[in-house]
């Protein structure tokens, strides 16, 4: 049903001083009666002391409850939330009671997806509230705060409105087709769809960084056998993750972690490298190593600093997006490495700051300016292919028009374009579009 009762636990699960129990639909009020002693809706929005009661009237905690009338709560429904201390039993019980009462346990997103249905937000906002809980860096934390803000809302919701624009133009060059230079112009019509389609070309360039952004950039340790790789990367982390010795060949399997440069998010990999591995293991490393690179933002080609570049580093730094590090400086007796060049010691740290700067700026910022200043930007490749469908069409539309073609065909192709950003914001309920966002949410969201 639409808006049955559903309650869930809306924090994580186990040992904290306090937890919140989130109850909504039609008929909350009654359930949280049977539940909260002395229960009263008003005033509405306000924190009141309560005794909690299991089904036989034991209490089972005391806490705060607000009571949110609709539509003025998070889903637009009736809601009640239930502050009481953590554990493992006193939320489980506090959730088990409304349930006794007459309460479902809410499924993964439920609550975001009723706010979607009752118009609390739109699609793209429901997306920003995952993102915003899984951020694990601050970049990405305040980009899906952007957008949960609306600004990607905005953006492609202005994009829409002139589509419509254009659409009434076209409309009216079919009810009015004998005023050849009436009042609007065929020049009006091409120039505004030109406009838009840059436009909608500007925006579509944010999703590459985007994308990057939400995800983490994937940044890959490569060079020659004990060049350092290993130890730069446990230097970066900040703890001995990977396994170091002066033998050659001691890493075998790619390692990853997630790591913040200057509050960007990065995923490190640190790779066997490509070598002539003389075993059989040696080589499904180097075969891992090579996948890797395959998929790598950045490759970070580890040579050391009295060492020479040799032709697989220079095959490395022409083949992928890379940049060279030059490693172990501290044993570097001859003076300083050249000016542009990154050089790092794992045992010493120099250099490490100046290597995370360099690396967030490259993955991060396009001519001094940081991407992020850029907002909004699309993030999924859900918004991706929705703008590239919305261009596709506005672009057939354009070569329609410049053939002098049917009107009616023209505005067509731009009902479509438009459609696709309808889709992107969720203005149409598209149920399978739900689902699929919907489902990768926790319960209690
Ligand atoms: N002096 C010095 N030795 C290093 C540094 N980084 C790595 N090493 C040594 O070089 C050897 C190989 O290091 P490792 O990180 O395993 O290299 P990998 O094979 O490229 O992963 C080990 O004996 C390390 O102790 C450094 O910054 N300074
Ligand atoms: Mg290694």
């Amino acid at each position: 049903m639409l808006s049955d009762p559903i309650v869930a636990l809306a924090t994580a699960p186990g040992r904290s001083a306090l937890a919140l129990v989130r109850l909504s639909g039609v008929g909350v009020f009654e359930i949280a009666a049977r539940v909260i002693d002395e229960f009263v809706i008003e005033p509405a929005r306000t924190g009141r002391l309560a005794a909690f009661l299991g089904p036989s009237g034991k209490a089972i905690d005391r806490g705060l409850y607000f009571a949110y009338p609709a539509p003025h709560s998070f889903t637009g429904d009736d809601t009640v939330e239930c502050t009481c201390h953590g554990g493992l039993v006193v939320p489980a019980g506090l959730v088990a009671a409304f349930q006794a009462a007459g309460a479902r346990q809410a499924l993964p997103g439920e609550f975001t997806r009723r706010a979607l249905l009752n118009g609390k937000l739109d699609l793209l906002q429901a997306e920003a509230i995952g993102d915003l809980i899984d951020a694990t860096a601050t970049a990405q934390a305040s980009t899906a705060l952007h957008q949960l803000d609306g600004a990607l809302s905005r953006r492609i919701a202005a994009l829409r409105e002139r589509l419509l624009e254009l659409l009434a133009l076209l409309d009216y060059e079919v009810d009015f087709p004998e005023e050849d230079d009436g009042p609007i112009s065929r020049e009006r019509i091409t120039g505004e769809a030109e406009e838009l389609s840059a436009d909608l070309t500007a925006l579509l360039a944010t999703a590459p960084v985007g994308e990057r952004l939400r995800q983490g950039a994937l940044v890959v340790l490569a060079g020659r056998p004990n060049v350092g790789k290993s130890s730069l990367f446990n230097a970066l982390l900040g703890t001995e993750r990977a396994l170091v010795t002066p033998e050659p060949g001691t890493t075998r399997d790619t390692i990853e972690a997630q790591v913040e440069f200057e509050g960007w998010p990065v995923r490190l990999a640190d790779t066997a490298g490509l070598w002539d591995a003389p075993g059989a293991i040696d080589r499904m490393g180097v075969d891992v190593s090579r996948r890797y690179l395959g998929a790598a933002d950045l490759v970070l080609v580890c040579v050391e600093a009295d060492g020479e570049v040799e032709a697989d580093d220079r095959e490395l730094l022409e083949r992928w997006p890379s940049v060279l590090v030059r490693t172990k400086t501290d044993r570097r007796t001859d003076g300083p490495t050249d000016r542009g060049e990154l050089s790092v010691s794992a045992v010493t740290g120099q250099g490490l700051d100046a290597l995370r700067r360099a690396v967030a700026a490259r993955l991060f910022d396009s001519g001094g300016q940081s991407y992020a200043d850029l907002e909004p930007m699309l993030t999924r490749e859900r918004h991706r292919v929705a703008l590239e469908r919305a261009r596709y069409e506005l672009e057939e539309a354009r070569t329609l028009l410049e053939d002098e073609g049917e009107p009616v065909l023209v505005a067509h192709h731009v009902r479509r374009s438009s459609a696709a950003l309808e889709e992107l914001i969720g203005v149409v309920g598209v149920e399978d579009v739900l689902d699929r966002v919907f489902s990768r949410f926790c319960v209690g969201k």
